[in-house]
C-alpha cells in the first residue's frame, strides 16, 4: 500500500479554469479511468480522471475552485502498480452515462481526459450552463432561440418565467403563496387567532412528510368478531368488574407481531440521501393522540414484550399526558411505526400521513358489523376498516398487502393475544 497524489494532468490550453463539479468524496473506493472533477472552461467541459486505483484519503478540490496542470486533486491509498489504459481500452460501462462515443476525445497520450463539446451535445456556452444550474433548471429542456437551437441566457429566463419545466415548478411550489383576490372580510365578520403551538409545530412535520414520501395507501378490513367478543368479556380477576380495554391495545400487540414478521416497517428514512435506512430493533408504537393543543405521537415503548393489559393501562397514561402537556419531549421521538386510530370517534377508511422519519402508518376506523359471505351464506362479523399509507420508496404494494394480511391474521379467532393478557 502506498499514498499517492492524483493532479490535474496536462489539459492543454486550459489554465485557472472553474470546478464545476466534485464527483467523488472522501474515503470512497476508486478505480482507474473513473471520473474525479469537471472543469469547466469557456469552450468546452471537461471531466478528469483518476490515473490510479485506491481510496480516497483527502479531497483537496472543491466546485468554484481554479485549477491548472499539476494542482493536486485527491491524495489515495493505493494498492496496485498503475497499468496504462486508454480510454479506448476502457469497458464502456465506466464512461459516465451521457457521455457518447464521439464525445470521447483523448487530448495526451499519457492521460486518459474525457471532454465534453459542447459544439455537438446541447448547444449552449459554459456561462448559460451555469447560470441555468443556479436557478436549477434542466439545460435538455430549454428550447433554444438561436441558430441550430442554441440556448441563450435569455431563454433561460424566458423558460423560467412560463415556468414550463414541472421538477423546477414543483420545487417551488411550498414557496408559492397565493393571493386571495378577496379579504374574508370582504364577505362577513371574521376573527383572527394564533394557530396553536402543537400544530404549529407539528406542520412543519406533516409538510415534509406530505411533499417528500411517496404515499401510498392500502384499505382493507380485519375480521375481529372473535376479538370483540374476547375483549367485552374481559373482567378484573379479583373485582369481578368488567375490564375496559379498548380495541387499540389489541391493534398495538398485533401490530407488534407484524412488525417482527416485516421488518421493513420498522425502518427510519432519516439517511434516506445517503441511501441508506435505519433498521430498529425495537417495537415502540407510535399513537397519535388527539388533544386539546393539537395532535401529539407519543411512544408506547417495547410493546412487543407487554400484555394487553399493560398496553391499555399505558395508552391511558401517555394520552393523559400528552392532554396535560405533562409529556416528555424525548417520547414523541423514536418510534418503529404509528398507529391513528379515529376508531373510538367514527368513519371508516382515511389516508394517513406518514410520521417522518418512519415509513408507515396503520389507520383505524370505527369497527362495524356487516353482512359478510363466509362458508356459503351471510353472517353477522364485526369489521375493522384499516388504512395503511407507506413510503413507496421503502415499501412495495405487494409487501404492504402481506403486512395487512398478517395483521389481520394476528386480529383474527386463534391468536396468541388472547394468552398474553
Ligand atoms: N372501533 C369501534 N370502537 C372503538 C374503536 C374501533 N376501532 N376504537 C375505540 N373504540 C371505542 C372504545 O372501545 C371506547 O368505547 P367505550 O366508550 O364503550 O369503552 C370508545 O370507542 C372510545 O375509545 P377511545 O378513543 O377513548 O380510546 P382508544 O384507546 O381507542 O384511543 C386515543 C385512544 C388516544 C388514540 C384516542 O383517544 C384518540 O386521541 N384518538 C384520536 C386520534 C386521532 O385524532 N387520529 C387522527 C390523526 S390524523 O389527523
Amino acid at each position: 500500500m502506498s499514498k499517492k497524489d492524483i493532479k490535474v494532468p496536462n489539459i492543454g490550453e486550459f489554465k485557472d479554469v472553474e470546478v464545476i463539479e466534485v464527483l467523488i468524496k472522501k474515503g470512497q473506493k476508486i478505480k482507474k479511468n473513473d471520473p474525479l472533477i469537471t472543469i469547466e472552461s469557456d469552450k468546452s467541459s471537461v471531466e478528469i480522471p483518476s490515473s490510479d486505483d485506491g481510496t480516497i484519503i483527502s479531497l483537496n478540490v472543491k466546485i468554484g475552485d481554479k485549477v491548472s496542470e499539476g494542482d493536486k486533486i485527491i491524495e489515495i491509498e493505493s494498492e496496485e502498480e498503475i497499468k496504462e489504459t486508454t480510454v479506448q481500452e476502457s469497458p464502456k460501462s465506466q464512461l459516465p452515462k451521457e457521455i457518447k462515443k464521439n464525445d470521447v476525445k483523448k487530448t495526451n497520450e499519457s492521460e486518459n481526459i474525457i471532454v465534453k463539446d459542447f459544439s455537438t451535445k446541447a448547444s449552449a456556452s459554459p456561462k448559460v450552463r451555469k447560470f441555468a444550474r443556479e436557478l436549477g433548471v434542466n439545460i435538455n429542456k430549454v428550447p433554444g432561440s438561436e441558430r441550430q437551437g442554441r440556448i441563450t441566457e435569455n431563454d433561460v429566463k424566458l423558460f423560467v418565467a412560463t415556468k414550463s419545466d414541472k421538477s423546477f415548478k414543483d420545487q417551488n411550489t411550498t414557496e408559492q403563496k397565493i393571493e386571495l383576490e378577496y379579504s374574508h372580510s370582504d364577505f362577513g365578520e371574521v376573527d383572527i387567532k394564533d394557530i396553536p403551538r402543537v400544530k404549529k409545530l407539528s406542520s412543519k412535520y406533516l409538510m415534509n412528510s406530505w411533499t417528500k414520501i411517496p404515499h401510498v395507501t392500502n384499505h382493507d378490513e380485519a375480521d375481529i368478531t372473535e376479538l370483540e367478543d374476547f375483549r367485552t368479556s374481559l373482567t378484573d380477576v379479583y373485582t369481578g368488574e368488567k375490564k375496559k380495554i379498548t380495541p387499540l391495545a389489541f391493534i398495538v400487540k398485533a401490530l407488534t407481531t407484524s412488525l417482527k414478521k416485516f421488518p421493513n416497517f420498522n425502518t427510519s428514512i432519516d439517511q434516506i440521501e445517503n441511501g441508506k435506512m435505519t433498521v430498529k430493533k425495537y417495537y415502540h408504537v407510535g399513537i397519535a393522540v388527539d388533544t386539546p393543543h393539537g395532535l401529539m405521537v407519543p411512544k408506547l415503548r417495547n410493546a412487543d414484550n407487554k400484555n394487553i393489559s399493560l398496553i391499555s393501562t399505558e395508552l391511558k397514561k401517555i394520552s393523559q399526558q400528552c392532554r396535560d402537556l405533562k409529556i416528555d419531549k424525548k417520547e414523541l421521538f423514536g418510534g418503529s411505526m404509528t398507529i391513528t386510530s379515529l376508531g373510538g370517534i367514527g368513519g371508516s377508511f382515511f389516508t394517513p400521513i406518514i410520521n417522518y422519519p418512519e415509513v408507515a402508518i396503520l389507520g383505524v376506523g370505527k369497527a362495524e358489523k356487516k353482512q359478510i359471505f363466509m362458508d356459503g351464506k351471510f353472517v353477522m362479523r364485526t369489521m375493522l376498516p384499516l388504512s395503511l399509507s407507506y413510503d413507496h420508496r421503502i415499501i412495495d404494494g405487494a409487501e404492504a398487502a402481506r403486512f395487512n394480511n398478517d395483521l389481520k391474521e394476528n386480529l383474527g379467532k386463534n391468536f396468541a393475544y388472547k394468552l398474553a393478557v
